[in-house]
């Protein structure tokens, strides 16, 4: 079956996780992604957080699936030479250097266009244009600067940032949506254009309830957070603990076990349209009509007694037996799953969102698959390339001979 972005060629140039994301999620979607490092070295964290001596880290492999790997110091002259022949070979070049690495190594946009017309130019960096455009950003400095930190964590705890690399991959999966939009825009047009994400708009576009919670203040407090009943708010949306996002209550509990198992808790929401069941659940039938807790208006100032009575329940059972009981009676509720049992769950590895790898250098591992499931287009999850694995055959695709690719490599170039 054919893959939805098959012949399409993508230059990556990318490293760590923002830009690899992006081009790992089109290399599932079949595009033809060629990852451009430098010789010698490669990405940096082929060598970062390794678990097993001399092979490829975990943290490089789960990032760089399907693709190929070519090895080409871009910035000697040789090099440049080969660089410029991918440009006019491939349809996609996706960045996400320091700002500016890529004029200075003499490929500015006004000179890709000029390679290649039709070239779709996509970059990563943290900021978008104004005072800090020049700043390099890694993953929680985008959670910092893009509203994430400043309303994550307990009211009377310092700000906190996500496990969640909602910068660097939430960052990528715009990028990767950027391009295959302009691939579609290409059709018409004929032409490439710039693609450009900003890992602060990634987060911030991730936040936006706290923007809305931030203008909602204006007019009051935020009744649906934990602070409410205690009345004290500043001028900016506070940290809400685990309350739930939404119009609907929900926060964290304990289950049997909590102290001794760090993940015995269960996520529970106090949805309007279910309280007659939670009353039923907790025996607490008289709270049904009661006008003190009938309504979900009456219940915002009490939010933290409601929970309380019913984590005095949810202590009684685990979390798989909270969601047993729960769930027939349609009240939404979220075991708290830890990493292990997440990596064990036979669903996720029958669906491909958690994958058994075979690689080369390093034997088994487990990765995420792709999250986004085609009905035409499915997703085999290949290991990623050994440096410079792909070398030669890219260079003879692009039409050098292999007395010119033997020179290269005496130069140093690939
Ligand atoms: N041949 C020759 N030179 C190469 C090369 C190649 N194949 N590949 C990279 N280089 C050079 C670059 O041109 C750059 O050189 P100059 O500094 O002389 O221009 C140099 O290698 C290092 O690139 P860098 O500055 O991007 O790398 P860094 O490790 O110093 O910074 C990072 C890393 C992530 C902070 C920075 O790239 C960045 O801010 N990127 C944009 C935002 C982003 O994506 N962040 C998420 C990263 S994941 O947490």
């Amino acid at each position: 079956m054919n893959k939805a972005l098959e012949g399409v060629r993508i230059l990556d140039m990318t490293h760590v996780q923002s830009g690899p994301t992006c081009t790992q999620l089109l290399a599932w979607f079949g595009a033809d992604v060629i990852k451009i490092e430098r010789p010698g070295v490669g990405d940096a964290t082929r060598s970062q957080l390794r678990d097993i001596p001399d092979a490829d880290s975990l943290y490089f492999t789960m990032l760089n699936h399907n693709k190929r790997s070519v090895t080409l110091n871009t910035k000697s002259e040789k090099g440049k030479e080969v660089f410029t022949k991918l440009i006019e070979y491939c349809d996609v070049m996706v960045e996400n250097f320091a700002p500016g690495a890529l004029d200075r190594m003499g490929f500015s946009w006004d000179k890709i266009q000029v390679i290649n017309p039709r070239m779709i130019y996509a970059s990563v960096k943290g900021f978008g244009p104004g005072p800090y455009q020049d700043c390099k950003v890694y993953e929680n400095v985008a959670q910092c600067v893009g509203g994430a930190a400043s309303t994550t964590g307990f009211d009377d705890g310092p700000p906190l940032v996500s496990a969640a690399q909602i910068g660097d991959s939430g960052t990528g999966l715009n990028l990767a949506l950027g391009i295959v939009t302009a691939l579609y825009q290409r059709e018409s047009s004929g032409r490439g254009q710039r693609v450009e994400c900003a890992m602060q708009d990634g987060v911030l576009n991730l936040c936006r309830v706290k923007l809305r919670d931030q203008q909602r203040l204006a007019h009051g407090p935020l009744k649906e957070y934990p602070q409410y009943p205690n009345g004290k708010f500043g001028d900016a949306t506070p940290r809400s603990g685990n309350a739930s996002g939404g119009g609907q209550p929900g926060w964290i509990v304990k289950c049997k076990g909590w102290e001794t198992d760090p993940d015995a808790y269960v996520y529970v929401i106090i949805q309007a349209a279910v309280w007659n069941q939670w009353c039923q659940v907790l025996g607490r039938e008289d709270l049904i009509e009661d006008p003190e807790w009938a309504t979900p208006e009456a219940r915002l100032p009490k939010l933290e007694q409601a929970f309380a009575l019913i984590e005095e329940w949810t202590m009684t059972k685990d979390k798989f037996e909270v969601m047993d009981i729960l769930n027939p009676l349609n009240i939404p509720c979220g075991p708290i799953l830890s990493m292990k049992e997440l990596a064990e769950e036979p669903s996720l590895r029958e669906t491909g969102t958690i994958v058994e790898v075979d690689h080369p250098e390093r034997g088994k591992y487990l990765t995420i698959g792709n999250p986004v499931k085609l009905s035409d287009s499915p997703s085999n999850v290949q290991h990623s390339p050994l440096l410079g694995e792909h070398t030669d055959e890219v260079l003879s695709e692009i039409g050098m001979s292999e007395d010119e690719i033997t020179a290269a490599k005496e130069e140093g170039a690939v």
